[in-house]
């Protein structure tokens, strides 16, 4: 280590994320060694980022905090029901600061490699900082959602005017006061930050290539005794979230869409769509699994999104045509769709009139050219594998990773990978992370990992690794799960489709979140099986 001068640890955590954070503090808490790595100048990984104007989480801000601590449960003070982003960074720069995190975390620092000593079971680790490390664990807390997507636009980098990316957002903000804007994308950044945008700028022009479904937050500002409400309750709060499906207390209703009448069916839409946001695509049990369910629920989108939008054209172009609801992650947003009742405000169809590329001036589509002061990138991530590609992690056989997930990522549990002892990534593919609350699971797989590490070392094991035929059963019932849902049909960034030439694999675990760690924790009980623990 370039600063301390050691150079042997007993785990590095690649990242000081949600994940990364937390599991620096429950290894130490263990009497491990930590190094941490991580490339910004501080800590919160995508809330660190992704500084646009209206970024905001989609999971309730009193469920996503952590759990570990029942006093900082207590103490910190939410404002609103969905958290902003500068909010959840402020608590997380509050977490880092109240358990003495930051003296492990090595900043503006980005692992290059990291390559196994198949003798030894050690990780060598190396950074674009000249840093040479080894450890016994490898932990990977890089972010499902951390490698920014640019597309290859033709003539991007001709354009004089300013470019932007949502994932990339300057710290000291952009103003749009007078300017012509573009905004290129309608996933939950585009359209969080197009409200915000629409009001400061001149003429803004929205380029959408697939329109998605977005539900109103309906955010509101916490008081003391709501805020004293949730904490009275919180253990029982948290006891729901870890047995629900996507790590909130929210509970589907008991019966299918198809089942209830038609008045019970719009009573049970109404009430989830005052909860806001992403929670509406699980208001029956069969929305997800059942065209015909899922139907009623579009239906009812459609309805409300109809009655916002003034020009009835708009409104048909807003109306996605390529997807269930809810098989693209549903955006929770602030008054997305009441801003195309601006006269500053332009939707453009990409899929009647696609962009050819960009001039010095502006964007160039082939039904006209938009001349532009700047362009707002809102075009997402290379999801889940993206930045584990960009470590060069190299295992037994001197294979790396990204060869090994060439035809799509094959995990055990989302845990275990053979061929990459002591290695663990977590909160990809393979398991919920993405589909459930993400502070939640982040918790989950670490407390796993460490009890993992506290079990080798009960035995004076050296290391844990996934067997291939574990890995080839979890691939198969990660793929059986995805085909018998209606996620798996729609072009995501859960099957890296929004990346030109990514293999076309379901990459998360469907089975919910509950289930996932029932399934996790029982392989842990049952002293590991589908893993090889290694003597030392
Ligand atoms: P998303 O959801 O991946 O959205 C990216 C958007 O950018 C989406 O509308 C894409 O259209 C669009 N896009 C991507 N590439 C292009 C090109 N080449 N041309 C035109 N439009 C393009 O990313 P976000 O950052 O909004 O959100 C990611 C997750 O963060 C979100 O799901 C939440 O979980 C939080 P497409 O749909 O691919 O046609």
């Amino acid at each position: 280590d370039a600063t301390t001068g050691t150079t042997s640890y007993d785990v590095v955590v690649v990242g000081a994320g949600i994940a990364g954070l937390y599991a620096i503090h429950r290894f130490r808490s263990q009497g491990l060694t930590v190094r941490a790595f991580e490339a910004a100048s501080g800590v919160g990984g995508v809330w660190y980022w992704n500084r646009y104007p209206g970024a905001r989480c989609d999971v309730e801000s009193i469920d996503y905090s952590y759990s570990f601590s029942p006093e900082l449960e207590q103490e910190w003070n939410w404002s609103e029901k969905y958290a902003t982003q500068p909010e959840i960074l402020a608590y997380l720069e509050h977490v880092a600061d109240r358990f003495d995190l930051r003296r492990d975390i090595r900043f503006d620092t980005r692992v290059t490699s990291a390559v196994l000593d198949e003798e030894g079971l050690r990780w060598t680790v190396r950074t674009d900082r000249g840093d040479e490390v080894s450890a016994r664990f490898l932990v990977v807390a890089a972010g499902p959602l951390s490698n920014a997507n640019t597309p290859a636009f033709d003539g991007l980098d001709r354009f004089t005017g300013d470019i932007v990316h949502t994932a990339r957002w300057p710290h000291d903000g952009v103003d749009f006061t007078g300017k012509r804007v573009g905004v290129i994308g309608t996933g939950s950044s585009g359209i969080q930050s197009i409200p915000i945008i629409a009001e400061q700028a001149e003429q803004l022009f929205v380029f959408q290539r697939s329109a998605n479904y977005s539900i109103p937050a309906g955010n509101v500002p916490l008081d003391d005794a709501t805020r004293a409400e949730q904490k009275a309750n919180y253990a029982e709060r948290r006891r729901l979230s870890r047995e629900s499906g996507g790590g909130s207390p929210h509970r589907p209703h008991p019966k299918s869409a198809l089942e209830v009448s038609e008045e019970e069916r719009r009573a049970v839409y109404e009430e989830r769509w005052k909860l806001g946001g992403v929670l509406f695509s699980k208001a029956f049990p069969d929305q997800l699994t059942d065209p015909a369910a899922n139907d009623t629920a579009r239906a009812f989108w459609e309805e409300k999104i109809r009655a916002v939008v003034d020009d009835p054209a708009v409104a048909e172009l807003l109306t996605p045509k390529d997807h269930a609801i809810g098989a693209k992650r549903i955006v929770t947003d602030s008054g997305y769709y009441e801003t195309y009742n601006r006269d500053n405000v332009e939707l453009v169809d990409l899929r009647s009139t696609p962009i050819v590329g960009m001039d010095e001036t502006g964007i160039v589509t082939t039904g006209a050219h938009y001349d532009l002061d700047m362009i707002v990138l809102a075009t997402g991530f290379d999801a889940m594998t993206g930045s584990l590609d960009k470590l060069e992690i190299v295992g037994r056989g001197g294979r790396t990773l990204k060869e090994t997930w060439a035809a799509g990522p094959r995990t055990y549990l989302g845990l275990g990978i053979d061929g990459f002892p002591n290695f663990f990534n977590l909160t990809g593919p393979g398991s919920p992370s993405v589909l459930a609350n993400m502070v939640l699971h982040s918790e989950l797989h670490v407390d796993w990992v460490a009890d993992a590490i506290a079990y080798l070392d009960a035995r004076g094991a050296a290391g844990i690794e996934g067997t291939p035929e574990a890995v080839a059963d979890w691939v198969e019932e990660c793929r059986n799960r995805a085909e018998a849902s209606l996620l798996n049909s729609a072009n995501s960034w859960y099957l890296g489709a929004n990346i030109p030439g990514r293999p076309r694999v379901f990459m998360p675990f469907l089975g919910g979140f509950g289930v996932y760690r029932e399934i996790i924790t029982e392989v842990a009980e049952s002293g590991y099986k589908g893993f090889a623990i290694l003597e030392g």
